[in-house]
């Protein structure tokens, strides 16, 4: 069994309607479960600014499929519930399901790159990932508390409402 951490993030089409029917999917999944997940998020988007704040959260599972097979679970959740591919690079969607980290594998793969490209500087990504595992270390040794002391909790507001 692999321990695998999920990004999730939502924009548009009710967002954490689109987050709690994500963690649903993808505690439905053959061999996965989910084992945690965190607080949900608000935050000022980054990219465009001319698009809603998202809601960004994090789930832990724990899974017997490949990294590739998880990526093709992710990507058929989010085509599930109506995302739409543009071409606009960050710009708005119903739903983002990105694998953060696999285990402490990397992956470099035309398709799938983990750790998640931006995952060491992004707010939203690093304070849910803290509230689940707070002592986790990067594959390249970097610990999640370095990279938070780097990283001010600025733009994000921690949702009272439960995820489930
Ligand atoms: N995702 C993006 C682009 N910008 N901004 C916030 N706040 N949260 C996101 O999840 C997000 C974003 C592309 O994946
Ligand atoms: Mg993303
Ligand atoms: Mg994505």
């Amino acid at each position: 069994m692999a321990r695998v951490f999920i990004g999730l993030g939502s924009n548009l089409a009710e967002p954490l309607v689109q987050l709690r029917g994500a963690l649903n999917a993808i505690a439905a999944l053959p061999g996965t479960r989910l084992q945690n997940t965190s607080s949900f998020y608000s935050s000022d988007p980054l990219g465009p600014q001319d698009q809603p704040r998202y809601v960004n959260a994090v789930a832990e599972i724990e899974t017997s499929l490949q990294p590739l097979q998880v990526l093709d679970a992710l990507q058929a959740i989010e085509l599930d519930q109506g995302r739409v591919r543009k071409a606009e690079r960050w710009g708005p969607r119903t739903l983002d399901l990105d694998i953060l980290l696999f285990d402490s594998q990397r992956i470099d793969l035309p398709r799938l790159t983990v750790p998640h490209y931006h995952m060491h500087a992004r707010a939203f990504v690093l304070y849910p990932l803290a509230e689940i595992a707070p002592d986790l270390v990067l594959p390249d040794g970097r610990s999640l508390n370095d990279l938070l002391a780097a990283c001010p909790f600025t733009g994000l507001e921690r949702l009272a409402s439960a995820p489930h």
